[in-house]
């Protein structure tokens, strides 16, 4: 704290510095592509705030490959991810959430070394009712060599990831990092127009009583969830005092609420969902990084999430995310159920 004040600094500079002490032969690549994608996030934040005054709410009549309605701020967010990313000569494919297929780069423009997986915008259902909704993002380097890249690129495990994020758009904007050396937490000011480092080093406890699922599955549910929710609601002297439960319905609100008070967020395969509802490439893995970074994890119930080899670009994974010790205890409830 220079003279007692908090030294101001922004996400630009965070990541030269972090590049540099990182990566010294970096050629300042990687930062030229990260600070890109802040860009995209205060333009899509521009968007998102004034959506209530613009004819942007609503839906398209538009079904993405999820089933799900388009909403047009989802395909304003999704278009604006991929034009401001397409020609800057950094990437050699990218996967959305709204794209069935690979997102190739124009032939106009020279494919670069990374691959960017994505989810524009997470929570989409909540836009209209003005609930905190979020852009998830991941880096890999490419794995093929040379010319337009292939799904091979973007369909690796998140241990390979250099870097993931997440661009939360709620009571202020914040963007979330991490390049695996820890992670930080910056605030759109607005009136500058600067994400500034406003949360450095974010850590989560090994176990915090806030936990996050959509109960209202509860008919559809494993018994051994069903076990483990029951398990920690209950108020007895083994206990202690029961958790808390918190639930928005979007994810990037529901875990950067745990990111930063503990707590874990489930949302499991049932019979509904067989192989859970959240996808592996754009929305577990980045957030499973994070979580590793800020010393939680991630599981499916059985495997790291950071473990898993992805299978199409789609795939579904039943996530439960957080507090270390808390997703060991789901682990047990899981695995208890197994040997059964
Ligand atoms: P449910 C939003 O549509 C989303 O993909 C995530 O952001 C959120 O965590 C989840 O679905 C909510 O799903 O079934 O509880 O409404």
């Amino acid at each position: 704290m220079a003279n007692g004040h908090q030294k101001i600094i922004t996400l630009d500079r965070h990541i030269m510095e972090t590049q540099r002490q990182e990566y010294p032969e970096a050629r300042g690549d990687f930062s030229k592509l990260l600070m890109q994608i802040a860009l995209t996030g205060k333009i899509i934040s521009s968007e998102v705030n004034k959506a209530g005054l613009l004819d942007v709410i609503g839906t398209t009549g538009i079904t993405n490959i999820q089933g799900e309605d388009v909403q047009k701020l989802d395909q304003f967010a999704n278009q604006t991810m991929i034009r401001m990313m397409d020609h800057i000569g950094m990437l050699c494919a990218m996967a959305s959430e709204e794209e069935e297929d690979l997102i190739h780069i124009p032939k106009a423009y020279e494919n670069g070394n990374y691959v960017l997986n994505f989810d524009p915008l997470d929570g989409s259902s909540n836009i209209d009712v003005n609930v905190s909704i979020g852009t998830i993002f991941s880096i890999h380097h490419r794995v093929t060599k040379g010319g337009p890249g292939t799904e091979e690129d973007c369909m690796q495990k998140g241990r390979e990831q250099l870097c993931a994020g997440y661009i939360l758009y709620g009571s202020s904007t914040m963007l979330v990092y991490t390049t695996g050396n820890g992670v930080h937490g910056f605030t759109l000011d607005p009136v500058v127009g600067e994400f500034l480092l406003s949360h450095p080093n974010i850590k989560m406890p090994e176990r915090a009583k806030i936990y996050s699922v959509n109960e209202s599955n509860y008919d559809i549910w494993d018994q051994a969830l069903r076990d483990y929710v029951s398990h920690i609601k209950k108020r007895d002297k083994e206990n202690g005092t029961p958790y808390t439960f918190r639930y928005i319905g979007s994810l990037v609100a529901d875990f950067h609420r745990n990111l930063l008070k503990g707590g874990i967020f489930l949302y499991p395969n049932d019979k509904k969902s067989p192989h859970g509802k959240l996808r592996l490439l754009y929305e577990a893995a980045p957030l499973a990084m994070i979580a590793e970074q800020a010393g939680g994890t991630a599981s499916n119930g059985s495997k790291k999430i950071m473990d898993i080899e992805p299978e199409s670009l789609h795939q579904r994974v039943p996530l439960y995310i957080g507090c270390k010790k808390d997703v060991e205890e789901i682990e047990s409830f899981i695995n208890k159920h197994k040997n059964k």
